[in-house]
Formats: structure tokens, sequence, C-alpha cells
């Protein structure tokens, strides 16, 4: 028999063979049989240097066309196999030797990173983190805290009102433009000694700038105890600018006006762009207000049935995203909720 009729029939029995195999395992068997190191196939393949030329050729092309033939059946039938199995077993075709895809991990938001930060700071200071409701009635937003209606205080805060109706205009509801309402709702509460903050998202009616947003996050902070003095107040903000901005970062205090402190101030830290010198984003002053603070005034704590002659508190409310800016250099706070993930990504 030529080397030529030896590939043919080699080819019909490796074929025949094929349509037999059911499984991987004879599978295996049968690529090892005609296509492995020992089979008829290779044998041929490796004696045709031995051939004269013509000859060479002829059975070479024969040869190697039956190995390519092979070889693609083997893989369709490969398939087939593959296919039946996972279809009678239900499984799923998982590839555990494969590299896996790196998902992209998420990161917690500038604003929720701040707060965390500040919030420790506060704690290690003895101060507990109280949270309250971003819906609020008139009475704990601005009539506990002393700002009856008509009072002009109120216009300092344009307010979002949810139902100006409710209880027949008697308990109108608003979206709380500061998180002072939890000093009300806490000393209703608690009793002395208190030392509280309260992180929260405020909203007001307001047109948007470079510092002014409709919605915003403010921490309030309130301390009420036998004897406590404004140099309290001073203590624990200056202690918190130098934890949080660094011993350099200069702070100042100036008188404001709260209906709910007496006396009332604000606070400042030296902007973070001009370095004190003056640019857009202080205004020109060199300086960005953080928060207002003062005494609690004598007719809040009366009001929440706390004797003013016996307990004294300081209370502040600063807003959160001038912090990061004032630490970062970002000189517009609109970029906190662009949703820009260029900028969300540096935090
Ligand atoms: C208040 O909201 C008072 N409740 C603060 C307070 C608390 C005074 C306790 C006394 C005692 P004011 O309206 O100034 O005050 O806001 C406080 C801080 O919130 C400001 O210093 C500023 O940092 C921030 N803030 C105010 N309006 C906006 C706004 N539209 N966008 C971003 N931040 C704002």
């Amino acid at each position: 028999m030529s080397l030529i009729q030896k590939i043919e029939v080699l080819k019909e029995e490796a074929l025949e063979r094929l349509k037999q195999t059911n499984n991987a395992v004879e599978l295996n068997a049968w690529r090892i049989r005609y296509l492995g190191k020992k089979s008829q196939l290779n044998d041929i393949l490796r004696s045709l240097s031995t051939l004269p030329l013509n000859e060479r050729k002829q059975v070479g092309a024969a040869a190697n066309l039956l190995k390519t033939g092979l070889e693609e059946r083997l893989s369709k039938k490969e398939q087939a196999i593959n296919r039946k199995r996972i279809e009678s077993t239900g499984e799923e075709q998982l590839d555990v030797s494969l590299p896996g895809c790196s998902l992209p991990i998420g990161r917690l938001h500038p604003v929720t990173q701040v707060i965390d930060e500040m919030s420790k700071i506060f704690v290690s200071m003895g101060f507990q983190v109280v949270e309250g409701p971003e819906v609020e009635w008139d009475y704990y937003n601005f009539e506990a805290l002393n700002i009856p209606r008509e009072h002009p205080a109120r216009d300092t805060m344009a307010t979002l009102w949810v139902d100006y109706e409710t209880d027949g205009g008697d308990r109108p509801m608003l979206l709380r433009t500061h998180t002072s309402p939890m000093q009300i709702r806490v000393m209703e509460k608690m009793q002395p000694p208190l030392r509280v903050i309260v992180p929260g998202k405020v909203y007001r009616y307001e047109a948007t700038d470079a510092t002014h947003i409709p919605m915003f996050f403010q921490i309030e902070g309130f301390a009420v105890d036998k004897n406590i003095t404004m140099a309290h107040l001073k203590g624990t903000l200056y202690e918190f600018s130098r934890r949080f901005f660094g011993q350099d970062r200069r702070a100042r205090f100036r008188c404001d006006y709260f209906p709910f402190v007496e006396p009332g101030v604000e606070m400042a830290i030296e902007c973070a762009v001009c370095k004190g010198n003056g640019c857009r984003l202080c205004g020109s002053s060199g300086w960005i207000e953080i928060l207002g603070a003062g005494m609690v005034h004598p007719k809040v704590l009366e009001r929440v049935d706390i004797d003013p002659r016996v307990y004294s508190g300081f209370a502040f409310g600063m807003g959160i995203e001038r912090v990061p800016m004032l630490r970062y250099g970002i000189d517009d706070i609109r970029l906190f909720y662009s949703s820009d993930l260029r900028f969300l990504r540096q935090f």
C-alpha cells in the first residue's frame, strides 16, 4: 500500500472512530491515537525527509491536509461534547483559570469623608453625634429659636416651604434651613450636661455662586452645662481649626447676630487659595466665613425648661462644604455636586 493510500485509509478510520466518541475521555484517547506523537500520521510526517523529492511533495501535502482536517474536527467535536454536558447538567461554563476582570472601586463622596473626619475630631473632644429630620416644623426651625413670625431674621434664610397650610397654617412645614432646630429637639429630650454635634443637609431658596448652593451640609455643635462661657466656645473652635487646617492657618472671630444666641459671632478662616491676599473665592477679603456661633440665648433655654440662671451653653453651625474648600483650595462649591468624576476621584 502506497503512503497516499495509507493516508486515505487512516482518514476514513479516524473519521469513523470520531463519530463514535461520546465524551471527553474518549475524545482524548482519539486525539492521542490519530494526532499524538506516536500516531501513524506523525510517523508518516517524520519519514518525509527520507522520501524522494516528488513523492515527498505529494505525501507531505496529503499528510498535512489530513492533520489540519483532523484538528478542525477535533475542536468541533470538543465543543459539541461540552455543549451537551452543559445542557444535560445545567452547569455554567466557568473557566476558573481565566484572569479576573477588576471592577472599578467606588469611594465616599468628599463631603461624606469630611463629615466623618470632623465628627471624629469633635467626638474626641467629648461630643456625641445625633441626626435629625430634614423636613421640619416651623416651630423648631424658627419659633423655638427665638425667631417668631414676621421677625426680620427669617429673611436671612430664604425658606423652601413643604406645606404652609398644615393644621390651618398653625404648624407650617419646611425643609430645614439650618441644623439649629436640633438644639431644641435634643434639649427637649435630654438634660444637661450636653455636648452634641449634628451633621446634616439643609436647604435654602438661594441663587448659586462660587460659595452658595441651595442644598448644602452643616454641622451643628452645642454644649450646655453649668459655667459654660465664650472661652469654651472659642477654645473648642480654635482646637478644631488647628486639627483640621493645621497649626499655621489663621482663624478669626467677629461679632454677628443670630436671634438664638447672645452674644453672637462668626468665625472665618484664612483663604487657602490666596493665603489671605484676596481672590475671587474670598471676595478679595482674604477670609472665608465658615460658621455662625454664640452663647445659647436664655429664651431658648427657657423654652426647653432649662433654667438659664443655672445653666449656660454655646452653639455653632458650620457650613461643611466650605471646610474642604479651605483645606484644598477649591474655588467653586458647585464642583462637589457636579458629578464630575475627574474632580471627585481626587479625594
Ligand atoms: C446659620 O445657619 C446658623 N444656624 C448658625 C448658628 C448656629 C449660629 C448656632 C449660632 C449658633 P448661617 O446662615 O450664617 O448661620 O450659616 C452658617 C454657615 O453655613 C455659613 O457660615 C456658611 O459656611 C454656610 N452656608 C450658609 N449659606 C450657605 C449656602 N447657600 N451654601 C453653602 N454654604 C452656606
